[in-house]
């Protein structure tokens, strides 16, 4: 008799959570292929994809871990013995207990890394316990974005990419062609073929850029100053949308005071470009009637110039009118099902609790007083943001009170889905950090060089053998994924269960009602009306945002407007101000215009500007860019890996078997260094090695490969898996003194650093 069933399931290898079908006997999965009946219904994305084959592999993967770990010998020896999911999870709570009685519940700290699993169970169970400090890698992917967004619109905008619509496209610090590599970058390849101009901004030459009409080949960080110098010239040449910037913009003639000194060749001065180009791009951004623009990490993770270049932006959608309107971009809604902040249940948490979180008072945004303001303003329409991910714990203030007990001490953390060792900044001072726990408990797949330090390391259920939710913290009203099509492999839990388990032995159990993530998920559907069928139906549950909903008539018979202080669109953002940051954009010093030197030269001082200007290779010896003059950008995404993932796939390795860095042709002829050559890239925090490309991009720029560990070596003492020998964070730092000011995000781009030739190998 045949037993084989068909299921319908998911893969989550990256944030697309393809639909597949798998065919399932004896619980266990024996073959998989694309379904295209469901989300996101595109039988190609999945084709072109290299990873979904894998599914497979990864489930039965000798290398899984498949029951709960302790740990046997000295901290990272990596000597472990099996024990059953009661004794670890009973020792745990114990001891997570008896550290809270002791120094209090903010001494559990957590870390997240990528969208890998739901992380609202995890957050959830924070709360609970009473601890505010949950880590991530929030305030350099997805925060900066967010709270700008939020505090100048009132709430997130998606771009809104629309063929028949849209008239201009810019693509500013993201490559879809490797880290999206689907339905996103395919809409870009029909763009390029199209009339409407395409607008790169990105150091290097990316297939997108390759693409484009315009390839603004910027220097790194200085982003900011970019943006403020196109709102220059849409403003001098008067491409403005004064109807709508008079109607529903705070702060334009503030603006354009602020702008003045942006003029093109003073801005071409500082971002390394010509003149004519930065024209050319904004009257290509201020003529179309809808122009969209899309951001990535190469904005997201410019430390202090994180937020101004995010506010710029949103300044140049606002007075061109390009917000919430077709063709451009949308702001988009609650979630309908239970929103993220609900599920996390950050609200049971005490005053005093919130009041211990450590980033308090160093990033006035990025806390819970922060979050509490901007909050109060985006509820006005009924809108808030998720907590956790924008209080989260700044790392720098974490690593401290596990190294130094400052302000008190963080002795315990839970790592899920994350790979710090690697993927943080600093990765001498993280290993120190870990090294110094009382208790460090990792959920994981594999054995990684993090996980190799733990006390317990706990197996994760990965896709397929759990249902997926993938639903953006709740900013918008998109869900997809679907369920799982076996039960857990071996002994391994969904991260859920692991954190409902531990929640129940620590009094959490009125607030964990469901059993299982899926009946969890379904509970979040029902307050959208929809069952967890028909969700899995198709795989998505989708509401089109409407466009132009500020002219909505309220109960008031007044339009609703932005949920701003003003009530407007903030090109002067009030609530920055009141929190002592700049209420108008404003690069840092290492982007900023040289000082008009008096007025002598010209009403506009364009030519004293010009002047100073010259004068800016001395600024840039004591910033960024000084020793040889070069610039170092990190972590630029690269097929088929994902982060730290992924490196033990063989066909991968064998078509992609060394950590790479990239320099233009001419930038390796001047060092000295040719194709093939094994570097070694080195600054004040570290030093890491790699094998030498040349491609096309900027003159002096480096761009080094990140996540890279050697998971075919020991992951345990003394090598951990490699990660002292080509892991390009041990050259990043995330001090919050040197970082954003409202937000605290670090630097992975613009970065000091050199190069040599390594003499003692040979590539
Ligand atoms: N293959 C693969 N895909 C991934 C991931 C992965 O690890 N591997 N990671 C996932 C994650 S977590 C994320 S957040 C997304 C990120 O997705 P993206 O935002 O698309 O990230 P990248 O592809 O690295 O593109 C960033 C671009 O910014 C450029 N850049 C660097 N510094 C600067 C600068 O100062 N200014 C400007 N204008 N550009 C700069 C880089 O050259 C690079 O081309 O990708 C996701 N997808
Ligand atoms: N220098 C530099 N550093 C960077 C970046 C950069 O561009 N440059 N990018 C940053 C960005 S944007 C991000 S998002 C981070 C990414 O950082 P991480 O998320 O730490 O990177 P990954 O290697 O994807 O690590 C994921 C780990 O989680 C495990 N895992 C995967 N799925 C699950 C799951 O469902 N449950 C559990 N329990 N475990 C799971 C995997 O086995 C893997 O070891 O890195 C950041 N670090
Ligand atoms: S890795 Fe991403 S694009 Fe590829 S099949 Fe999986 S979910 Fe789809
Ligand atoms: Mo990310």
């Amino acid at each position: 008799m045949d037993t084989r069933e068909l299921k319908p399931t998911n893969c989550h290898f990256c944030g697309y959570l393809c639909a597949f079908t798998a065919t399932v006997e004896d619980g266990r999965v024996i073959d998989l292929e694309p379904d295209t009946s469901r989300y996101p219904y595109d039988e190609k994305i999945v084709r072109g994809c290299r990873r979904w084959r894998m599914n497979l592999d990864v489930l039965d993967d000798p290398n899984r871990i498949n029951w709960p770990l302790r740990r046997k010998g000295e901290r990272g020896s990596n000597e472990w013995e099996r024990v059953s999911w009661d004794e670890a999870l009973d020792d745990i709570a114990a001891r997570l207990s008896a550290l809270a009685e002791e120094h209090g519940p903010a001494t559990l700290a957590s870390a997240i890394g990528g969208p890998h699993a739901s992380f609202w169970p995890l957050h959830r169970f924070m709360s609970l316990f009473g601890s505010p400090n949950n880590m991530g890698i929030g305030q350099i992917c997805w925060n900066p974005r967010i709270w700008m967004d939020a505090l100048t619109f009132g709430w997130t905008v998606e771009a809104d990419i629309d063929p028949n619509v849209t008239e201009a496209v810019f693509i500013w610090g993201t490559n879809p062609a490797q880290s999206d590599n689907s339905a996103f970058w395919r809409s870009l390849i029909g763009i390029s073929k199209s009339e409407v101009p395409l607008v790169v901004v990105d150091p290097r030459r990316t297939q997108v850029a390759a693409r484009a009409d315009l390839w603004l080949a910027v220097k790194p960080g200085t982003d900011c100053t970019l943006a403020l110098g196109l709102a220059h010239v849409i403003i001098a040449e008067d491409l403005v949308d004064h109807g709508f910037v008079e109607r529903w913009c705070h702060g334009f003639d503030e603006l354009v005071e602020h702008v003045k000194p942006y003029t093109p060749e003073a801005v071409a001065q500082v971002c390394g470009l010509d003149p004519d180009d930065i024209v050319r791009a904004a009257r290509i951004f201020g003529k179309a009637r809808a122009s969209v623009l899309v951001s990535g990490r190469g904005v997201d993770q410019v430390g202090p110039d994180v937020a101004p270049t995010h506010r710029a932006i949103c300044c140049l959608r606002a007075i061109t009118g390009n917000v919430d309107k077709p063709g451009a971009c949308v702001l988009a809604e609650m979630s309908d099902f239970t929103p993220e902040v609900d599920l996390e249940m950050s609200a049971s948490m005490t005053d005093e609790q919130k009041a211990a979180c450590l980033n308090t008072p160093y990033t006035p945004l990025q806390c819970y007083e922060g979050y509490e303001r901007a909050c109060a303003l985006t509820e006005r329409l009924g809108r808030r943001l998720p907590v956790r991910y924008l209080t989260s714990a700044h790392p720098d203030l974490v690593l401290k009170a596990m190294l130094e007990g400052d302000p008190y001490p963080v002795r315990a953390l839970i790592v899920e889905a994350t790979n710090p060792l690697v993927t943080y900044a600093d990765t001498h001072r993280v290993f120190a950090a870990l090294s110094s726990l009382d208790l460090l408990v990792v959920i994981e797949y594999y054995m990684t060089p993090t996980a190799s330090l733990a006390d317990y390391v706990l197996p994760a259920a990965g896709a397929v053998e759990r249902p997926t939710f993938q639903a953006h913290g709740g900013v918008a009203n998109i869900a997809y994924g679907g369920p799982a099509a076996v039960e857990p492999y071996y002994e391994r839990k969904t991260d859920y269960d692991v954190f409902r388990e531990l929640g129940l032995r620590l009094g959490q159990a009125d607030c964990w009602p469901d059993e299982t993530l899926q009946g969890a998920y379904a509970r979040t559907l029902a307050d959208a009306g929809v069952t967890w069928e028909q969700y899995c139906a198709t795989g998505l549950y989708w509401r089109p945002p409407a466009f132009a909903k500020h002219e909505l008539l309220g109960e008031d018979g007044k339009p609703a407007g932005f949920a701003t202080t003003t009530g407007k669109i903030e090109l002067a953002c009030e609530i920055l101000g009141e929190l002592g940051g700049d209420r108008l954009p404003t690069p840092s010093p290492r982007a900023a215009i040289p000082p008009l030197r008096g007025t002598a030269d010209g009403d506009d001082g364009t030519e004293s500007v010009l002047a100073a200007a010259d004068d800016a290779g001395a600024a840039e010896a004591d910033g960024a860019d000084a020793a040889e003059g070069l610039i170092l950008i990190t972590g630029a995404r690269k097929q088929p890996y994902n982060a730290s993932m992924f490196l033990s796939n063989p066909d991968f390795r064998a078509g992609y078997p060394d950590p790479l860095v990239e320099v233009s042709p001419r930038t390796a002829t001047r060092l000295g260094l040719a194709e093939g050559d094994r570097v070694v890239l080195a600054n004040e925090k570290g030093e890491a090695s790699f094998i030498l490309k040349t491609a096309p991009m900027r003159d002096d720029v480096v761009s080094a490969d990140y996540g890279w560990w050697f998971p075919e070596r020991e992951p345990g003492a003394p090598g951990f898996g490699g990660i002292w020998e080509s892991n390009i964070n041990t050259l990043t730092d995330c001090s919050v003194a040197g970082g954003e000011a409202m937000i605290g995000t670090w630097s992975y781009n613009a970065i000091h650093c050199t190069i040599r030739k390594d003499e003692g190998s040979t590539a």
